[in-house]
């Protein structure tokens, strides 16, 4: 979902500085997503300012949407995952929240994969299999897609992606490892706040140094989130399907994250 490109070799770390200096340094505009603009950091070529807008798109922005505090729902339950994250030992492009709807992050450059990671099956590859929605699966599968709107994302194997040279193999042998540590991090998550994570899109970049970190957002727009007991669906298919309430949906998986209290790391 972001292109976010480096430039220049930057030196200082953003744990250096406090939140008013970094609040007044947003600068140029680099990139703008589908949910997101990306901003360079007055000062600082290793950071970005990421802001999150309140749109809502589906089926690779064929369908399209917004609901006011969008943004600032989805800034503040990526802060809280990617601070449990750093917590439990997760590399990730996350540093500091300095506004309602904006955080600052390092710099990276996206591998160009969405990795997918599937607990049980559900949306395009049930879909595509005919296979009943919400059906177990013997263990986490991780799959991956091209990173293209216009191909509409698709599917690759991890042979087209070695033979077509579409990333690396050290680039896929690390996310998926990555992917699926995340997994068990999310997956006891979700389940302390009574949400059965069903699947979600993980992207990740190496920063000036060359290290893989998880990089993007975790939010109700990359996950299917069920309750656990009713199994009502707490995520951006009640948009994609029509079900209504969708900012409720989004505000209770916020709220329910905050009530649950998981180890935070700071
Ligand atoms: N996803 C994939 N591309 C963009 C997003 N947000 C997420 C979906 C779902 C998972 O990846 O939100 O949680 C699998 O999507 P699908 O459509 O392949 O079933
Ligand atoms: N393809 C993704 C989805 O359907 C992302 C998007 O189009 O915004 O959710």
């Amino acid at each position: 979902m972001m292109g976010i490109k480096q430039e220049n070799q930057g030196r200082t770390s953003v744990e250096e500085l406090s939140i008013p200096s970094l609040s007044s340094s947003r600068a140029e505009l680099r990139y703008e997503g589908k949910a997101k603009r990306v901003y360079a950091v007055a000062g600082h070529a290793d950071l970005v300012w990421v802001e999150f807008k309140d749109s809502l798109t589906a089926f690779n922005a064929q369908k399209k949407g917004a609901f006011a505090k969008k943004g600032e729902i989805n800034c503040q339950v990526t802060d809280h995952i990617f601070r449990y994250l750093t917590s439990m030992g997760v590399a990730n492009h996350w540093r500091e929240k300095v506004s309602p709807t904006a955080a600052v992050c390092v710099g990276v450059t996206i591998v160009p994969l969405e990795v997918v990671v599937r607990n049980r099956l559900a949306g395009s590859t049930a879909k595509k299999l005919g296979r009943p929605e919400g059906a177990a699966l013997i263990r986490p599968l991780v799959e991956f897609y091209v990173k293209d709107d216009e191909l509409g994302d698709p599917f690759v194997s991890e042979e087209q992606i070695e033979v077509l040279g579409l990333a690396s193999q050290t680039d896929v042998r690390e996310c998926k490892a990555q992917a699926l540590e995340v997994n068990k991090s999310l997956l006891a998550l979700f389940l302390n706040a009574q949400l059965d994570l069903i699947d979600f899109k993980l992207e990740f970049g190496r920063n000036l140094k060359g290290e893989l970190l998880l990089a993007d957002e975790i939010t109700p727009d990359t996950c299917r989130l069920w309750d656990t007991k009713t199994g009502e669906k707490l995520d951006k298919d009640r948009f994609r399907r029509d079900l209504g309430n969708v900012e409720g949906a989004y505000e209770e998986v916020l709220a329910r994250l905050l009530q649950s209290q998981p180890a935070r790391s700071q």
